[in-house]
């Protein structure tokens, strides 16, 4: 990953219009919507703002790509080349990209340089490596016949991303598409339009077809809403809210869409005292700050071993203070702002059910300075399961820890409530974390180390925190389908 040692330039934002059939257009209404820059609360730029007549005009351009132009008739390995050559681009602005992330998104350059670029481009790289590698098989049925699997494209597919990482879900979105030779129709969060935008001209520019990638920036229940009852689209891909989800799971059951879903979470972070407590420290404290806070896998339920606690306290304590919140584009800063007034107030709301549930406000708690959507880093402790901190998503920087004594306990706790995307266990005896791993209801569970990623992993959610999984080969079979094919040879 990179490091970044200087203070990065405010990147010029170029493309703010819709991306349709490799055209940039305005919305056909004319409308446009501001984007702010989440640090100074200024306008960024005014982004068209796409509805269902710029979504007609988009799935238009991805259903004539995909029911017989050039991308369709394209070879497996050539699609993987473009891929290639669109990983290579990206590498090339990556400064730019991450420029123009911080901006958008608020997130410190440290991280969207030296995370979120670098997976974006592994991701894409990642696919491209699959694109002629989906293979079908042989299967020896009963009778004179030869019967064989071919995995297709499953058609023009809808995805819709939310804003905490919009360079990286557009990457999780468009590799496993790309490689499986679907085409595109993307509606980015409200909030976070530009990095999109800007990787759509660098696919064009790597010569992917026009009408492959199609981008309509605007609001979830005029633009989103469109795309998922459109009956030209027939996959919906989505990362956000829950109770998003379900309303988009009902659209589009009606014309049968197939839906991916990545959720929310309140992932359980477990701490045994026989942890390297060091590790566990740092651990703890990036599983939940990173991106403050705003991650659908932040270890937001903290359960550390009783003999421990109160050590282990002082210490995330001790970390918050050091905490270094600024300019975001400063390579020293740690921590953004929160991205927007309302999930700022959504925070400090939390932050006061916490105070009157009983918790303990151990550090932070405020706001940050009187510019920007900055929120301290916040850690409760004397949490316990029932309070709205320990089970409802804040999506912030606001740490609960609760405490625990065995491993009976620990699992059943752990495992309670809706959620199940993530989950960690530290412990230096393997055995016992292995053990406990196996018992997590969660999609993820990472031992010793926690927001471990890799495009090749799969990445969902167990119970309400999703349906289907994104990266890796389970990520590209939900663009596929499965068509099984009969010969008789007599
Ligand atoms: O999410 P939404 P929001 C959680 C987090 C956060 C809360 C609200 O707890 O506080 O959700 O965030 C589009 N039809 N997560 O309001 O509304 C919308 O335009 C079609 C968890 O931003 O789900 C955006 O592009 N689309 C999460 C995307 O859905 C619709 C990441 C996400 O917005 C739509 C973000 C509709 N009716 C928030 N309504 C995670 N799991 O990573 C909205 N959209």
């Amino acid at each position: 990953m990179a490091t970044v040692t200087e203070k990065f330039a405010r990147p010029q934002v170029r493309q703010t219009q819709c991306f349709i059939g490799g055209e940039w257009v305005p919305a056909k209404s004319g409308k446009t919507f501001e984007t702010v820059h989440p640090a100074t609360e200024e306008v960024i730029a005014e982004v068209a703002e796409g509805d269902k007549a710029d979504i007609d005009a988009a799935v238009k351009a991805a259903r004539v790509q995909f029911d017989g132009g050039e991308w369709s008739k394209m070879d497996a390995r050539d699609r993987g080349i473009l891929m290639n050559k669109f990983a290579d681009l990206l590498e090339e602005e990556a400064d730019e990209l991450a420029a123009i992330e911080t901006l958008d998104n608020g997130k410190p350059i440290r991280d969207a340089r030296g995370a979120d670029i670098p997976l974006v481009i592994d991701c894409i790289r990642y696919y491209a490596g699959w694109a002629d590698k989906i293979q079908g098989a042989t299967i020896p049925v009963r009778g004179d016949y030869f019967t064989y699997t071919r995995r297709e494209p499953v058609g023009v597919v809808g995805q819709i991303i939310p804003w905490n990482f919009p360079a990286l879900m557009t990457a999780w979105k468009w590799g496993p598409a790309l490689a499986a030779g679907c085409t595109i129709v993307m509606k980015p969060a409200e909030q976070t339009p530009l990095s999109c935008l800007r990787m759509a001209r660098l696919a064009q520019k790597a010569g992917i077809p026009d009408g492959v990638i199609n981008v309509v920036p605007g609001y979830g229940p005029t633009a989103g809403a469109a795309l998922v009852k459109h009956p030209g689209v027939d996959k919906i891909a989505f990362t956000g809210e829950g109770t998003t989800a379900k309303i988009i799971q009902r659209e589009a059951l009606e014309t049968m869409k197939r839906v991916t879903f990545e959720l929310g979470g309140k992932s359980p972070n477990v701490v045994f005292a026989d942890a390297d407590i060091d590790a566990a420290v740092d651990g703890a404290h990036f599983g939940l700050y990173f991106n403050q806070g705003q991650c659908c896998c932040a270890g937001s339920r903290l359960f550390v071993e009783d003999r421990i606690h109160d050590e282990f306290v002082d210490r995330l304590k001790a970390k918050n203070h050091e905490r270094k919140l600024g300019d975001p584009f400063d390579p020293e800063t740690e921590q953004g702002p929160q991205i927007d007034k309302a999930q700022f107030d959504k925070i400090l709301k939390y932050v006061e059910y916490g105070k009157q549930d009983g918790a303990k406000l151990i550090s932070g708690g405020k706001r940050h300075g009187d510019e920007g959507f900055y929120i301290e880093p916040t850690l409760f402790a004397g949490v316990t399961d029932d309070m709205r901190i320990a089970t409802d998503e804040i999506f912030g920087p606001v740490l609960s820890v609760l405490k625990f004594s065995d491993v009976d306990e620990i699992a059943r706790r752990a495992n309670a409530g809706n959620f199940g995307l993530a989950a960690a266990v530290w412990s230096r005896d393997i055995g016992k974390a292995h053990r406990l791993a196996a018992r997590l209801r969660a999609g993820t569970v990472w031992i010793n180390c926690y927001d471990v990623f890799d495009a090749g992993a799969p990445f969902g959610g167990f119970k309400e925190s999703g349906l289907g999984r994104e990266l890796g080969e389970a990520g590209l079979q939900a663009y596929t389908e499965t068509k099984t094919v009969t010969v008789a040879l007599s």
